[in-house]
């Protein structure tokens, strides 16, 4: 092709590929600091050096991304595109040196500067747009499909705040604070201002002839694009993350600003702002008590999928492919139900604003969709009521109508009169007042849809979506499970592992790194005492790090020699953190009715706890209260605390976990069994050669499969036998003294007052000594059990070390390398489009 402008060599010298030599990169360091920031080497302090090293490696990264898009633009390929409310990236920095393959340069450079690269790392806030795993699982899908070459983008809010920094109060309260993370500027992104759509709400809608309608009036607001940089591990492909932000169509309005209303003026524009400002922080319940602030979470929902729907039909249209080929080029995977959404939003564009028939229309969105469901719990399930959408989205809600009516007739068409799975299934809930079944609708209008463990997806099938498998068969209904980034997960987090797992299979990083089961060659070395020990070592000095953190954060002093036991996960009900702390209480009391000289026999032990619970969740709150103070009467005991300790890590973060998963001796995922979906710090733990105990559920399970029975602890009662032990506790209920005295011994002691507070825990206690809805009282006993025979397996440390090793060297399935190629080729069909070294 012809040079497009100017001189082509004055062009071709100037343009710059990826800095790779040291004396440059110091230079582009530097360059920052004098013009970026406008500092000098005397008042440089490690943050202005942490934003000077990140504009350093940001330019590098928009030079792989500009000609990735470009490559891809050229070359057209099917893309998938994965829309999630959340991505819960955590720190950039470090994992991007990582992926460039320039982290030992930038350390020579900064060193040079005067600076330590960890220290500068340290200095990088988490971008924490997310809540949990649900977010994590899109951070670590992002960086696969970008090491995998796949083209694939995500879409997403930049919210002003992420989630809310926990505090805890002296009496162990947790309080929340804003999360300012765009303060000092965000290098690792790039704001698009060309890049903007009109969004409108409320207004009306005419239905015209032929199922179209014309929707007008309203506030319309502005949808602006910031994309983020996702670097691919080992390959000059970078993807894209574009994230939305609100912003008024107008400045102000004027009408009123020339009244002299200057309050009025700006309102408008406040309530447009108002819509990524914030984060919401609820996992798994939609909050039904407070009526506000869920209109704003709606338009949160429409604003980012009709920004996103209008930016992926705007570049198909630049194919000049007719749209009936829409789903031939364009995937589009729905994160949850929070996306859904974008089906009627497709349809309305494509009905309304591109004329094509209706039924014509709605093949073209159901061959184009894939919805992932995160949960079987019923409370979590999104159900919009129907006159708030149909005052903030007044054509939505009649194309829903629409496609409920067809889809009803073909219901009753295979199930002729069976009105009470017309009922089940219909789209719209009867009710004072109706309500959306947001994953009704995400099912309908998908070609598949997938739970994320093998368990889980056996529930979609048999619980909340049998009815649909009975309608469209079994085949639509499919599992891909969870996974991690093993470069984040081990290599970043792990360095000291990483680096004897390399020189132990003797085959370079960056091969294990791509290909994880090849993490299998480390079981020829479980036997072999000289790895064993270097093995130890690592652990070892990852406890240390942990214990430092500590110090520094609460500073307490922490006994390295005994065993870490950690749980670190949003605090739920369902999770069962309660049960652990109930647990951590019955080893403190049998501790201290023991001689002083039964002790010395005990496995020493320190407990970590960290997470964060929904700012309304009243009964999660009263559990971290419990943590705190249990924590507080335990480590301050003279008899006991050399044996047991216990920490409530608070601000549990990305970064936090970072320096938590790879310190774990044991891990606990305790779920009531079938509640659980998958859960992916199992994994990470695993991966780290930490080993687990816990429930029957979720991914626990699949990795037990892998790494075997004998690796894992498992207790507890399994997911078949729960709804008949919940009927029991409802119809025949046993009193816990009855049922399980250790247990009630237990709660006496929190009752009575002994971790302060007398009367304060009630609330919890009796949701255990009366539902029970998640099987305290029924699983405690085989808890305890399964703790002592760690306790007992903790003892032979050789035969530990060996299980360590066993486990890490089984977790190749658990890499998101091959859950995204699952996706990739099992529902996405898109393939591997590489941009080569030479950018050809
Ligand atoms: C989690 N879900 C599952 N939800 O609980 C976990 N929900 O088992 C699974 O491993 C993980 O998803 C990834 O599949 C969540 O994290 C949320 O955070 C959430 C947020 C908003 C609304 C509902």
């Amino acid at each position: 092709a012809k040079w497009p402008r100017g001189d082509e060599k004055t062009w071709k010298e100037a343009l710059r590929g990826v800095t790779t030599d040291e004396p440059t990169i110091t230079k582009s360091i530097v360059n920052h600091v004098q013009t970026s920031l406008a500092r000098q080497p005397h008042n440089l302090d490690e943050l202005g050096a942490y934003q000077a090293a990140a504009l350093s490696v940001r330019d590098n990264l928009i030079v792989n991304w500009n000609e990735t898009q470009l490559h891809f633009t050229r070359k057209a390929p099917k893309r998938a595109y994965y829309l999630s409310l959340e991505f819960l990236m955590g720190r950039t920095l470090d994992n991007a040196l990582l992926n460039l393959g320039l982290k030992n340069k930038y350390s020579n450079s900064v060193d040079k500067l005067g600076f330590n690269l960890e220290d500068l790392l340290d200095k990088e806030r988490d971008a924490a747009l997310g809540n949990g795993g649900l977010g994590r699982l899109a951070a670590c899908y992002l960086d696969s499909s970008a090491s995998q070459e796949l083209p694939v983008w995500g879409y997403g809010l930049r919210y002003q705040y992420g989630i809310f920094q926990q505090l805890i109060s002296p009496d162990g309260q947790q309080l929340e604070a804003p999360d300012p993370w765009l303060q000092n500027q965000n290098p690792w992104e790039l704001p698009r201002l060309d890049v903007d759509y009109e969004i409108r709400f409320y207004g009306h809608s005419n239905r015209l002839e032929n199922g179209k309608a014309v929707w007008s009036g309203g506030q319309e607001v502005l949808a602006i694009a910031y994309d983020v940089m996702i670097p691919g591990y080992e390959t000059k492909n970078t993807n894209n993350l574009r994230l939305w932000e609100s912003k008024p169509k107008r400045g102000f309005d004027l009408n009123s600003f020339n009244a002299g209303d200057y309050e009025a003026a700006v309102e408008s524009s406040n309530s447009a702002a108002a819509i990524t400002a914030v984060l919401y922080p609820n996992d798994h319940t939609t909050c039904k008590l407070f009526v506000f602030g869920k209109e704003l979470r709606l338009k949160q929902q429409y604003f980012w999928t009709a920004a996103s729907l209008a930016d992926i039909v705007r570049r198909f249209k630049n194919l000049d492919k007719p749209l009936t080929e829409f789903p031939d080029y364009v995937a589009i995977q729905l994160n949850d139900t929070h996306p859904t959404l974008a089906i009627p939003e497709l349809m309305r564009i494509l009905v309304d604003e591109e004329d094509v028939p209706w039924d014509l229309a709605w093949n073209i969105t159901t061959n184009t969709f894939f919805f992932t469901n995160h949960t079987v719990l019923p409370e979590a399930l999104e159900k919009w009521p129907v006159p708030l959408m149909e005052h903030l989205l007044p054509r939505h809600l009649q194309i829903i109508y629409d496609i409920n009516f067809s889809f009803l007739q073909a219901v009753d068409k295979k199930f002729p009169g069976d009105l009470e799975r017309l009922g089940r299934m219909s789209i719209i809930e009867e009710g004072f007042p109706k309500q959306v079944r947001m994953a009704n609708l995400a099912c309908i209008g998908s070609r598949k849809v997938n739970g994320v463990a093998e368990l889980h997806s056996e529930l979609v099938r048999t619980t909340i979506m049998k009815d649909f498998v009975d309608l469209y068969g079994i085949s639509k209904f499919a599992n891909v499970t969870n996974g991690i980034t093993p470069r984040r997960w081990l290599d970043q987090c792990n360095p000291g592992l990483s680096q004897l797992i390399t020189e132990t299979l003797k085959i370079p990083r960056s091969v294990w790194l791509k290909d994880l089961y090849k993490l299998e060659g480390l079981l020829a070395h479980a036997e072999d005492p000289a790895f064993q020990k270097k093995w130890a070592a690592v652990k070892q000095s990852n406890k240390e790090r942990l214990a430092h953190y500590v110090e520094t954060t609460l500073g307490a002093t922490i006994n390295t020699k005994a065993m870490f036991d950690v749980q670190v996960k949003r605090l739920h009900e369902y999770k069962r953190q309660s049960l652990n702390i109930l647990g951590v209480i019955h080893r403190y009391l049998t501790l201290k009715a023991m001689s002083a000289e039964e002790r010395k026999k005990v496995n020493p032990k320190v407990i970590f706890f960290a997470g964060k619970a929904a700012p309304g969740y009243y009964i999660a709150k009263l559990i971290i209260r419990l943590i705190v103070n249990v924590a507080r009467v335990i480590n301050a005991d003279a008899d006991t605390k050399e044996y047991l300790t216990m920490y409530f890590l608070p601000d549990y973060s990305v970064s936090v976990a970072e320096v938590l998963i790879p310190a774990s001796d044991i891990s606990q995922h305790i779920s009531t069994a079938g509640t659980e979906a998958s859960g992916t710090s199992n994994m990470k733990f695993c991966l780290n050669g930490g080993l687990l105990v816990g429930t029957v559920d979720g991914a626990n399970i699949e990795i037990a499969e892998e790494v075997g029975e004998t690796n894992v602890f498992f207790f507890g009662h399994l997911t078949p036998a729960v709804e008949g032990l919940r009927y029991q506790h409802s119809y025949h209920p046993v009193p816990v003294e009855q049922k399980c005295p250790a247990l009630a011994a237990v709660l006496k002691e929190v009752s009575s007052g002994r971790f302060g507070d007398a009367g304060v825990y009630e609330p919890f206690l009796n949701t255990v000594r009366q539902h029970d809805y998640y099987l305290i009282t029924d699983d405690f006993d085989s808890y305890i059990r399964a703790l002592s025979m760690v306790d007992e397996a903790y003892q032979d440390r050789t035969e530990w070390i060996k299980k360590s090793i066993r486990t890490a060297a089984k977790m190749g399935k658990f890499s998101s390398d091959r859950a995204i190629q699952d996706y990739a080729q099992e529902y996405w069909n898109i393939e591997t489009l590489k941009l080569e070294p030479n950018g050809a």
